[in-house]
């Protein structure tokens, strides 16, 4: 039996030392963190997938955490009795005695102390089968995504001691201003060390205003991961009310494809709030009244009958073109010669369909994008 190595050649030799060395090489640019950059407009889920973060490989929230977040849940609570109650007029509903007392209390202001009498007169407003419909209504105005969830749970946050649990944490909405970074540890299927690979997990501001300050943190990205809110198709922009927000969030999402300075970070598109997307649909929202190319849109699964399932791959299919619309470009821009070097390099994006929300389904996600980075698309993923 041969041993290894005994009747090695120099040219195997000098083979296995250049496998070698880009193995180290690998192994070098393994040992720095993955950089991942979380982009996309106000309200995608930007911070949420990061709290999700938080939750799967570090050690979720601390008490000191909870209690803050306690705080900002009674806010967002604040928030939306506020906006229901001045929106009921506008859209001309007719809430019963006791809720128009409640809205009075809401538009007439003053800082809440969160008594027991407050939550009483959320409760009021909260009951109103008006208030119901102003809510259902509220693509047609800017409402925070957690108004339902938390007056669904007045019971529960109105209690003295309440300290909120990871699923109202990851409900609560607070806007970013400024980045923040998170650093943690995670090992996939393919890690070559116990303790995996080091991630640096980096949000921003999704807002107009904020979008000014994302170069900062562009350099040496590997993974732009970009959340797009799907369901957004029959709202406004909370900046600019003249703005549909998906029609926003594609073009931005066209910015971050083309951008040069972004153009070694592999690309990871979350179609995101498909339970709000999913919901929309089934109450028979038309997409087509705010998107009319829908109504040309021939799915490429014909088969399947189900209108979400066609109206998600139709907003995938917006994002899709995008990149090729780009690539198109760059052809009719480039010699022959060229075409070559550009189809050999050939940019690849992935999309899923996400809930920011439901832990499980991140952690499947990130498990597949972890896999895929240490798999074989390490090129694609900019890392090489
Ligand atoms: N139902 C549902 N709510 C979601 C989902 N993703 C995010 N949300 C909620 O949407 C709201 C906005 O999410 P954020 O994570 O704060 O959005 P962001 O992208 O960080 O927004 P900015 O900080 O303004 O850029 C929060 O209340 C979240 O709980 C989702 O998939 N489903
Ligand atoms: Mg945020």
């Amino acid at each position: 039996m041969k041993c290894f190595g005994s009747s090695v050649s120099s040219e195997d030799k000098e083979n296995s030392k250049q496998i070698d060395k880009q193995i180290k090489k690998w192994y070098k640019k393994y040992d720095q963190a993955i950089k991942v950059l979380l982009l996309g407009a106000g309200e995608a889920g930007k911070t949420t997938i990061l709290k999700q973060m938080k939750i799967l490989h570090i050690n979720g929230f601390s008490e000191e955490e909870k209690l803050e977040r306690a705080g900002q849940i009674k806010k967002n609570i604040h928030e939306a009795a506020g906006e229901l109650s001045r929106q009921l007029s506008i859209l001309g509903l007719q809430p019963g005695e006791k809720a128009s007392n409640a809205a009075l209390y809401f538009i007439n202001g003053g800082a809440p102390n969160f008594d027991q009498e407050y939550f009483n007169i959320v409760n009021d407003l909260w009951m109103d089968s008006a208030v119901k419909e102003c809510l259902r209504r509220s693509n047609e105005y800017q409402l925070i995504d957690s108004a339902e969830y938390f007056l669904n749970k007045l019971d529960v946050v109105r209690k003295p001691n309440y300290k909120p649990d990871e699923q109202d944490i990851l409900n609560c909405r607070q806007r970013t201003t400024g980045i923040q970074k998170i650093e943690f540890k995670a090992k996939g299927k393919a890690s070559s060390r116990s303790e995996g690979e080091s991630f640096w997990m980096y949000d921003v501001g999704g807002q107009r205003g904020e979008r000014k300050k994302w170069l900062q943190v562009f350099e040496g990205i590997h993974a732009v991961w970009f959340i797009v809110a799907a369901s957004d198709f029959d709202q406004t922009l909370r900046e600019d009310n003249a703005q549909n927000r998906l029609r926003e969030s594609i073009s931005l999402f066209g910015d971050v494809w083309n951008s040069r300075f972004l153009i070694k970070a592999g690309l990871i598109v979350f179609l995101n709030k498909q339970d709000i997307l999913e919901r929309k649909v089934r109450e028979g929202r038309q997409i087509a009244k705010y998107f009319p190319e829908y109504n040309n849109y021939r799915s490429k699964n014909p088969s399947s009958n189900d209108e979400y399932t066609k109206v998600k791959e139709f907003i995938k299919n917006l994002l899709v073109q995008v990149t090729q619309k780009h690539a198109a470009s760059q052809r009719a821009s480039t010699s022959r010669q060229d075409l070559k070097l550009e189809n050999s390099r050939a940019r690849q994006c992935y999309y899923h369909f996400t809930v920011a929300t439901n832990t499980d389904n991140i952690k499947t996600i990130f498990d597949d994008i972890h896999n895929l980075i240490l798999r074989n698309n390490v090129i694609d993923m900019g890392i090489a």
